[in-house]
């Protein structure tokens, strides 16, 4: 794996140890270790792999066993870039760890933190984040699960969450839930939930194209202390959103990844496959298709570490950022991988060659965590906001200062 992309003014010389080291480790301990038949038995076991090795530290703050002061954006897109180079399941393990521990990391009680971040960054306990439900993906705001008080100290939690990513195998769910201080957006609350707890049970498991632990959860009188509620009552949706602006620069960074993997298989297939009685790559359709690849490669490099960089330098929201550098890279990294597969002929649709994998892998980075379609309205709006405030005469873009 190339990663000449280290030298870019984005990183500081702790990024440049961490993706070298941690692209030796996946190469000797990730790719031969997946056992594709029992996904719950491989991630559980490559998160235990990947906390004793000490790289779950790029996911939690400092003083919980992580290693910056605050969530470093520009570690955790290395991370998930070379993780999934190597191996989607291992980038999911890697990342859940992150998703599922976020919101406890930037809205939590020191009691909280000090209690859910320390055994997810030793890989001991496996996080989850539990926002979707059946009527509500991309709307949140019309999310349907309730938390009513019960007691002094305690919510009831009713409802059904679904496409839980480590639903199932998680140790504890970041559950978000109607508490009703107002309509829509604003009346929703954000509660840790250990996945123990009397009343939660995991209603079915999805299987999906590229599988990982998946899973429908049911929540039925699921009483949780008041304590665990991260941020203020009715915050539920800024701490949703705010978890999500670092996320989605990360999935851009796993399908960067992918894309990668996808455009080396490639170059790899040009030089050794032989058509017409030359190699492959003499042939100006496939250099066509190759430099294609690698200018869509750079520049969703180039958005993605924008936004890590802009978030790790002290903006205060990265939302726009976050969600270009999403857009482009899953849905370049779909146009990456396609053109490799149709470079590898009859091959690239052959289960057990990698690209076939890739093919698999990538779909589902363009929906979850907010699909394309909520990116683009989330950057429309910006703008529009943008045109509002800066007036006719200034239109154009915007620093995040400036926002
Ligand atoms: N950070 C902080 N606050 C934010 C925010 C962000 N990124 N985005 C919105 N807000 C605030 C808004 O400023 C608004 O507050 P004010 O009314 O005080 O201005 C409030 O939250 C509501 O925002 P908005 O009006 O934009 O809410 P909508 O219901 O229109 O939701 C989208 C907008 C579609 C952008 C949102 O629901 C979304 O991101 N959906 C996709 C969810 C997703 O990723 N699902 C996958 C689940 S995780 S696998």
């Amino acid at each position: 794996m190339d990663l000449a992309h280290l030298e870019w003014p984005f990183f500081d010389a702790s990024h440049r140890r961490f993706a070298q080291e941690l692209k030796t480790w996946a190469r000797r301990e990730v790719a031969p270790q997946i056992d594709h038949s029992d996904t719950d038995r491989a991630c559980r076991n490559l998160v235990r792999a990947m906390g004793e090795a000490g790289w779950l530290a790029a996911v939690v703050p400092a003083a919980y066993g992580g290693s910056f002061e605050a969530l470093n954006v520009r570690m955790i897109c290395l991370g998930r870039e070379i993780l999934s180079w190597h191996e989607g399941l291992a980038d999911f393990a890697f990342a859940m760890q992150g998703l599922g521990s976020a919101s406890i990391s930037l809205f939590g009680t020191e009691q909280l933190k000090a209690r859910y971040l320390p055994p997810v960054c030793a890989g001991r306990h496996l996080a989850a984040f539990a926002l979707s439900e059946p009527e509500a993906g991309s709307d949140v705001s019309a999310l349907a699960t309730t938390a009513t008080p019960d007691g002094q100290a305690h919510m009831r939690l009713d409802g059904v969450k679904t496409w839980i990513s480590n639903g199932g195998i998680a140790d504890h769910y970041v559950v978000f839930a109607r508490t009703g201080e107002a309509p829509g957006a604003k009346g929703l609350s954000a509660f840790v939930v250990d996945a123990d707890t009397p009343g939660l049970t995991v209603a079915a498991r999805i299987e999906t194209i590229a599988p990982h632990p998946l899973a429908t959860l049911r929540f039925a009188e699921c009483r949780v202390p008041l304590a665990n509620r991260l941020g203020g009552s009715g915050d539920g949706f800024k701490v949703a959103m705010a978890t999500l602006d670092v996320f989605r620069t990360t999935v851009g960074a796993a399908a960067l990844g992918l894309a990668r993997r996808a455009c080396d298989e490639a170059l790899d297939r040009a030089v050794t496959r032989k058509l017409f009685g030359a190699p492959l790559g003499d042939l100006q359709m496939t250099q066509a298709a190759l430099a294609d690849s690698a200018a869509e490669i750079d520049a969703a490099a180039l958005l993605i570490y924008r936004a890590g960089w802009t978030k790790d330098s002290g903006a205060a929201s990265i939302t726009r950022e976050s969600s270009l550098a999403k857009m482009y890279a899953t849905e370049m990294a779909q146009r990456v991988i396609d053109r490799a597969v149709q470079l590898f002929g009859g091959h690239g649709v052959r289960v057990g060659v990698k690209v076939e994998a890739l093919y698999r892998e990538i779909r589902a980075l363009r929906i979850y965590e907010g699909a394309t379609e909520v990116q683009k309205v989330i950057i429309a709006r910006d703008m529009l906001k943008q045109r509002a405030k800066n007036g006719s005469d200034e239109a154009g873009g915007s620093s995040p200062e400036q926002r």
